[in-house]
């Protein structure tokens, strides 16, 4: 009995420290293994299959003005491309996410020519998904999305996007991103990217309101940032605006 909650004991703390990330992909019925921290750089880099952005390790990043915010560390390019029609969904793929608290919001960029020549600090991301707090009663026991997301029986939490039904066809960029704000004024962002072919008819782009840059987008003091949800000003309530501005869906539905 007692060894028995020593052990479960030391897998909790285990977990605890274990952060995560998104290493997975699907369209369909299509898999697309991305980018594995545990595996040897060699074994993945440049392999042909490889469709994300390699990510060091499942660690967050901490602030705002990091670099690294954009598509984690270091973000080197993928040589492929996961081939997707707008209106579809790509949804990703996590084993054990652990954390509960927090908005997951999901973004494009358009790569003009090629993604791995793209400067993903420069260029101008839109956001196409997010999902903050689903219910009450307060930000610290309610139930957000990531909570709802997250999954602890050891199977895989399955998060769909997507992908705007009218947006132009051509080369993207995708970035997942899950912001945890479970300890007081220190948001862990957890940043994943990979690289798309879409296809379809769309003809639409977002307009310049909607484009922003990693970093840039975020501001440190954000009150949706720099939060305390157990003690903080509106701790204590439902009100949470996710950071990041408004959502792109591409106004409509694609006519076939
Ligand atoms: C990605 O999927 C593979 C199966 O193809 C699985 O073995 C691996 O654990 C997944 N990666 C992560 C980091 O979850
Ligand atoms: C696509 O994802 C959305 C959630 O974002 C879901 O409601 C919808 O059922 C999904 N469509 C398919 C075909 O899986
Ligand atoms: C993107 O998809 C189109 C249509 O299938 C294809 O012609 C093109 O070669 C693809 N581009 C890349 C870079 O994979
Ligand atoms: C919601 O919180 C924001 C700060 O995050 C604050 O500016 C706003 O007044 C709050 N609204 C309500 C209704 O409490
Ligand atoms: C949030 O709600 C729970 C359950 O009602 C309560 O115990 C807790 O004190 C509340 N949190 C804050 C910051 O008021
Ligand atoms: C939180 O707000 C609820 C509803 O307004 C209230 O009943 C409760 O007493 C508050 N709890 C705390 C700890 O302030
Ligand atoms: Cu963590």
């Amino acid at each position: 009995m007692a060894f028995a909650l020593l052990a479960w004991l030391a897998i909790l703390t285990r977990l605890a420290y274990a952060h995560g990330g998104l290493a997975n992909y699907t369209v369909g019925n299509t898999w697309y293994r991305g980018y594995d921290p545990s595996t040897p750089t060699s074994d993945q880099l440049g392999q042909p299959w490889m469709i994300q952005r390699e990510w060091a390790s499942i660690d967050p990043i901490f602030s705002v003005d990091d670099k690294y915010i954009a598509c984690n560390n270091p973000g080197t390019p993928p040589p492929s491309y996961i081939p997707i029609r707008a209106g579809d969904n790509i949804t990703a793929v996590y084993w054990y996410w652990l954390h509960a608290l927090g908005p997951m919001t999901a973004w494009l960029a358009r790569c003009e020519t090629d993604c791995r020549e793209v400067d993903v600090n420069k260029v101008k991301w839109f956001k196409i998904w997010e999902a903050g707090l689903l219910e009450g009663p307060n930000l610290s026991e309610g139930l957000w999305y990531q909570k709802a997301f997250q999954n602890w029986d050891g199977s895989p939490d399955l998060w769909p996007v997507t992908i705007p039904a009218r947006l132009k066809a051509g080369l993207y960029m995708i970035r997942h991103e899950i912001l945890s704000i479970h300890v007081e004024n220190k948001p862990q962002f957890y940043p994943e990217c990979a690289h798309l072919n879409v296809t379809g008819g769309g003809d639409l782009f977002p307009p310049e309101e909607f484009l922003v840059t990693f970093p840039g987008v975020y501001d440190k003091g954000d009150p949706s940032i720099n939060i305390d949800v157990y003690a903080g000003p509106t701790a204590n309530s439902t009100n949470y605006t996710i950071p990041g501005g408004p959502i792109w869906d591409g106004f409509g539905v694609l006519d076939k």
